[in-house]
């Protein structure tokens, strides 16, 4: 897959790509990622990207113009129809279904706003998608388009471990059921604080069931929305049910 990234700062974009267990997918081009600066598609002596709000107010906007120019030349290199996502609060919520969806897709190309935001028409004429990561505003949409890029990238066949590799599985309610369970690794004594009894024990059944009751403690008391989710999924079994009854 292939994405395209629209940004006035495609150096923020090569530390990520280097590094961690998605180093190989990015360097692979199993994840092929290419950068446009719609700086380079800019006219006149100063390169402006920018300009005054009409209307007036503070800050800038940056001009359609030569993002459009930017978009252009990205077309001209994909032979697909791409769609054409803009990372804004205005978006829907990035989620793991999302994430799966796009880690299946044949790429999209990301505009990363910066300024005081982008001239409507470009969004309007251009943009097919808007994603957000939550109501918060940012200085620039570089860090959503790198988390979306990252997500994407842990899911390629062949970057998690055989032991992880169940989050590439869309029926596993591994992240989109349940939350994460703790973990505890050496010394078995820390600060004072011991390792769980069960972890130290051998039993993998216990073990296990351990795990599951942490995580039906942790999402009712943390994320009941997602408990309810996956109560209506019919992920939650009669055992489980009993636990979360007895908890309270
Ligand atoms: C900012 C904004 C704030 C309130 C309502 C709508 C909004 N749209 C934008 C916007 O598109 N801003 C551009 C990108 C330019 C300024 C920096 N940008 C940005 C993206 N700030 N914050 C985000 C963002 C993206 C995804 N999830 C959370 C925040």
């Amino acid at each position: 897959m292939r994405f395209d990234v629209i940004t006035l700062f495609p150096e923020l974009f090569a530390p990520f790509l280097s590094i961690g267990i998605t180093r190989r997918a990015f360097e692979s081009g199993q994840v092929d990622v290419q950068c446009t600066n719609p700086r380079d598609f800019a006219t006149g002596n100063y390169r402006r990207v920018d300009d005054r709000p009409f209307g007036g107010g503070p800050g800038m906007v940056m001009m359609a113009q030569p993002l459009e120019l930017a978009l252009a030349h990205i077309r001209s290199q994909r032979t697909d129809h791409a769609p054409v996502v803009l990372f804004s609060p205005i978006g829907k919520r990035l989620d793991h279904a999302a994430v799966q969806r796009w880690s299946a897709s044949s790429g999209a190309v990301l505009v990363c706003g910066r300024y005081e935001g982008i001239d409507q028409r470009f969004i309007d004429t251009q943009v097919h998608e808007q994603i957000s990561l939550g109501d918060f505003v940012l200085s620039g949409g570089e860090v959503p388009a790198i988390a979306l890029l990252d997500a994407v990238a842990r899911l390629q066949p062949g970057v998690l471990s055989d032991a992880d590799s169940h989050h590439l599985d869309s029926f596993n309610p591994s992240l989109d059921g349940l939350l994460d369970c703790p973990h505890y690794t050496r010394p078995e004594e820390w600060a004072g604080v011991t390792v769980p009894d069960v972890l130290m024990s051998g039993h993998h059944g216990q073990i296990e069931r351990w795990r599951r009751d942490q995580r039906l403690k942790l999402t009712a008391q943390h994320r009941p929305d997602l408990l309810d989710v996956a109560r209506a999924a019919g992920l939650l079994s009669r055992q489980d049910e009993a636990v979360l009854q007895a908890q309270g």
